[in-house]
């Protein structure tokens, strides 16, 4: 008797993931962007705990974070270095208007998901994207899948591809 069963009996790995974590694979699909969402057996809440759980530097992980226009209340997503901290006032330059930070529960509403595990992609609103250029250094660079503990592995240079984020410098 054969051990390892054939491909078309076994699930595929995204059938044992939650579904926030699916939804994720699938938009990344959409994007056509090859990446593998992965539950970790540590939590990936803050970049600290994901770059441990990764076993990579925190400035490998990429913090999805949103803000939204004083003026235009429009909402925009950046995609930070997890060693940067965001100088406001110069993205603000960038885009041309003040920032606020939504509550968490205004967060969910826009991206679909909650604090903790908001990929860089796949949200219910549409979010205006930036990509800070420090993750751009790297080969490789982790980010969120949908839950405090999924996480994808990509290439920084694809991730920016794949979202059209517009690189600026966010220190
Ligand atoms: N999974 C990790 C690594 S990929 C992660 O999602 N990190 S994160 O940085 O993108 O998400 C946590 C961020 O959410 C914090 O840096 C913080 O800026 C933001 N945050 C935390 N609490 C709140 C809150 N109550 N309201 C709005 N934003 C918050």
């Amino acid at each position: 008797m054969s051990l390892s069963p054939s491909a078309a009996t076994l699930p595929s790995v995204s059938d044992s993931l939650p579904d926030s974590a699916q939804r994720v694979q699938m938009a990344a699909a959409q994007l056509g962007l090859d990446i593998a969402v992965r539950e970790m057996a540590h939590p990936t809440r803050t970049a600290e705990e994901a770059a441990l759980a990764c076993g990579v530097t925190v400035g490998q992980i990429v913090k999805s974070l949103v803000f939204l226009g004083s003026t235009s209340g429009k909402p925009y997503l950046l995609l930070v270095s997890g060693s940067n901290r965001v100088n406001e006032k110069g993205v603000a330059a960038h885009l041309g208007e003040t920032l606020t930070r939504p509550d968490a529960a205004t967060v969910r509403d826009l991206t679909g998901y909650a604090i903790g595990g908001i990929p860089p992609f796949g949200h219910a609103a549409m979010l205006a994207t930036s990509i800070d250029r420090d993750l751009l250094q790297y080969d490789v660079v982790w980010a969120a899948a949908g839950t405090p503990r999924a996480v994808f592995r990509v290439d920084p240079n694809k991730l920016q591809a794949a979202t059209g984020a517009v690189i600026i410098t966010v220190t």
